[in-house]
This record gives C-alpha cells, sequence and structure tokens, in this order.
C-alpha cells in the first residue's frame, strides 16, 4: 500500500458499505451489527479522470490505466477505544498508517439500523471520534514528554521541544486536534509528529452519509455536519452510501444517469476520491502511447526527473530531457504530431515543475 485513505467511524454507520461501494465489489461485510468489521480491509481504487478517455479517442490505445488510490476500512470506533473499549486501541495503530482520514458520519434515520449511541447526532459522533484520536495522542504524547524531560536535563536542544510537547499536550487536553496547533510548521513539531505520528495531525474529510432524501436537499444533520467541517477547515462529501452500493452492477454511465436523476452531478464516491487525491498532495501527468494510455501518479510539485521515476527509476537516473505537451494543447491539436507543428512541444530539463495533466515523453540513457 501506498499513501492510504482510511474510513474511521462509530460503528454500524456504513463504513464498509461505503468502501464496497468505492471499491465496485461487496469485498467488505457490511451488515446491521457493530462491529461487523474486525480486521480492516483494504483495496486500491483507481481515480476517475474524463481526460483519459478523450486522450484515449486520439490515440486509440490497447488499454487505458487509471492513477490509483489506497483505502483501509477500518473497524468501527467507541468512547474508551483509546483505553481498550470496544475492539480496542488495535485499530488506532491501522488508523496511524493512513495519512489521511475518512470520517463516516450518520446522518440519516432508519429505525432498523442501529446506532451504538441510541440516537442520531451527527456532531456529537465527531466529538467521541475525535475524542478517542486525541486521547491516543495525548497518551504517546505524556510518554514522549517524560522521555524528553530526561533527555533536557543533559541536553539543552531537547528543551525546546519539551516546551513544545507541554504547550501541545495542554492545546489537546483543551479538546483541540493536533493539526490546528499554531507551532505545526516549527521543526520541534516536524521531527516529534515523524518520530509519533499524531492522529490528529492527519487530514480529516468527512463523509456525511445520508438517506436518498437527503441527496436532493441536505438535512438537519448534514447542515450541522458542514458547519462544523467550515469552522474546522476540513472537506465534507455528502453521499448515500446505500444508494451508492447498490450501483455497484451498473456501469459509469448508467450510474451517473441514476444519480442524476436523484439530483446528484458528481456522486459522493467520485468526490471522495478527487478530494482525497489532492488532500493526499497528489496529481497525474499522462503518458499517451499507441500500447497504452495513462495517468502517473506523482506528488504535486515534483520535478520531471522525479516524475520520471514513476515509470521507473532509471529514467530518473539517466534523465536528459522531458518532451511536454499541456494536456489542453494535446486536445485542441488532436494529438502529438499536430501539436508538434504547432509548436506545442516543449523541451523541459531536470529543474521544470511536472503540471497536472502533462502529457509526457521522458529522454534518458543508462
Ligand atoms: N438506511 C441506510 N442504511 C445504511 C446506509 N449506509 C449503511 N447502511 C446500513 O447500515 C448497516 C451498517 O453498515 P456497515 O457499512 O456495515 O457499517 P460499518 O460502519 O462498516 O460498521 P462496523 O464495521 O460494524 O463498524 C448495514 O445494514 C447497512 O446496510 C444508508 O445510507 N442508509
Ligand atoms: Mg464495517
Amino acid at each position: 500500500m501506498g499513501l492510504a485513505i482510511g474510513l474511521v467511524g462509530l460503528p454500524n454507520v456504513g463504513k464498509s458499505t461505503t468502501f464496497n461501494a468505492l471499491t465496485k465489489a461487496q469485498n467488505a461485510e457490511a451488515a446491521n451489527y457493530p462491529f461487523c468489521t474486525i480486521e480492516p480491509n483494504k483495496a486500491v481504487v483507481p481515480v476517475p479522470d474524463k481526460r483519459l478517455a478523450e486522450l484515449a479517442t486520439i490515440v486509440n490505445p490497447e488499454k487505458i490505466q487509471y492513477s490509483t488510490l489506497d483505502f483501509v476500512d477500518i473497524a468501527g470506533l467507541v468512547k474508551g477505544a483509546s483505553k481498550g473499549e470496544g475492539l480496542g486501541n488495535k485499530f488506532l495503530s491501522t488508523i496511524r498508517e493512513t495519512e489521511v482520514i475518512l470520517q463516516i458520519v450518520r446522518c440519516f434515520d432508519d429505525e432498523n439500523i442501529v446506532h451504538n449511541e441510541g440516537s442520531i447526532d451527527p456532531l456529537r459522533d465527531v466529538e467521541i471520534i475525535e475524542g478517542e484520536l486525541i486521547l491516543a495522542d495525548i497518551e504517546v504524547l505524556s510518554n514522549r514528554i517524560d522521555r524528553l524531560k530526561k533527555q533536557a536535563k543533559a541536553d539543552k536542544s531537547a528543551k525546546a521541544s519539551l516546551e513544545m510537547a507541554e504547550e501541545l499536550i495542554e492545546f489537546l487536553a483543551d479538546g483541540n486536534l493536533a493539526r490546528n496547533f499554531d507551532k505545526t510548521d516549527t521543526d520541534e513539531y516536524r521531527q516529534l509528529n515523524n518520530e509519533v505520528r499524531f492522529l490528529t495531525d492527519k487530514e480529516i474529510m468527512y463523509g456525511a452519509n445520508t438517506d436518498e432524501d437527503g441527496l436532493l436537499e441536505d438535512n438537519d444533520y448534514v447542515k450541522l455536519l458542514t458547519e462544523h467541517a467550515a469552522k474546522n477547515n476540513c472537506e465534507i462529501i455528502k453521499l448515500c452510501a446505500k444508494v451508492e452500493e447498490e450501483l455497484i452492477d451498473l456501469d459509469d454511465d448508467e450510474s451517473q444517469e441514476f444519480l442524476a436523476e436523484l439530483g446528484v452531478k458528481e456522486s459522493g464516491l467520485e468526490q471522495i476520491i478527487h478530494k482525497g487525491f489532492k488532500k493526499l498532495g497528489l496529481m497525474s501527468y499522462f503518458t499517451a502511447g499507441v500500447k497504452e494510455v495513462r495517468a502517473w501518479t506523482i506528488k504535486q510539485n515534483s520535478t520531471a526527473p522525479r516524475a520520471a521515476a514513476a515509470i521507473h527509476n532509471d529514467f530518473e537516473k539517466g534523465f536528459i530531457r522531458a518532451e511536454v505537451i499541456a494536456y489542453n494543447d494535446y486536445i485542441e491539436c488532436g494529438g502529438e504530431t499536430k501539436a508538434k507543428e504547432a509548436g506545442k512541444m516543449r523541451l523541459e530539463g531536470k529543474e521544470y515543475i511536472v503540471q497536472d495533466g502533462d502529457v509526457m515523453h521522458f529522454r534518458f540513457n543508462v
């Protein structure tokens, strides 16, 4: 697994249902009882990108290869999880391994679906989940502080780290997420976070799991959660996991049509994938050949040689130059040959920062 997005939330809120819909398969058992999921389910999901189909109409390749994103469906967390309640804290380490948290929050009424807390209250649910993540962070941080105290006696440089850590633990104890701490851009914080990987330092996206009616118009649950997300600078995506799961067997066009009838332009799943991709700091460039038209996943702001390494390490080591056509130029000119004739192909060197959608050829020698 590469950089992964973890599905986190209370038991029985629709995490596995969402996961199945994302992966377009009934891979994860989803059922109406808490703690249905125990071991994490993992899957690699293609990133929908209409530009690949556009490129393919010009190049007519044997196949199309999408960028991908990794998702992990994690067991439900309950109050006290950080202290071993429910399925305990084993799952906290699964969350730690992910880069972005997709917090699924129940935003639908349905008497038949058990809610672990006995009522529907999205903000309370968020508080429980984030409270557990905060407690887990406090625990690792307080161990770390004990060590720093000892170090600080002998080593002056540990003192600055200790001061920062003590401020941070107070901030967390007030119910705040580490990502909102005002010293996250200091070296001391970065070093500490690299070592312990705070759960509440991760980007959070809220998945508001609503019912069919809620898709057309936000219900009160979704409104409350949207407000909360805005206050905390987090993305929120509305979806109806149940509907999306029912669409698994339809092809893309059919499910788009079906969702359009429900008033949905971009499906919740697509939004999750696209926003997650961005939150992970990723982007795609393309190669377009008759064998395949393909999207390659790279970190934003990658230089051309770094980007080339996505294809093969030798491309980076022996990098000479890149031939680049911007996606729009490629499409407007109707392909590589005409883009070249129109002077739209650029030769770029080692310093070039690859742009989203660049159609690339690499020249290299080894
Ligand atoms: N009505 C309705 N039911 C849903 C929706 N999403 C999920 N469910 C149902 O809720 C139940 C629990 O869904 P799961 O996806 O297993 O929930 P989970 O969050 O993975 O639960 P755990 O693995 O136990 O933590 C299942 O019976 C789903 O069919 C929804 O949008 N509407
Ligand atoms: Mg589950």
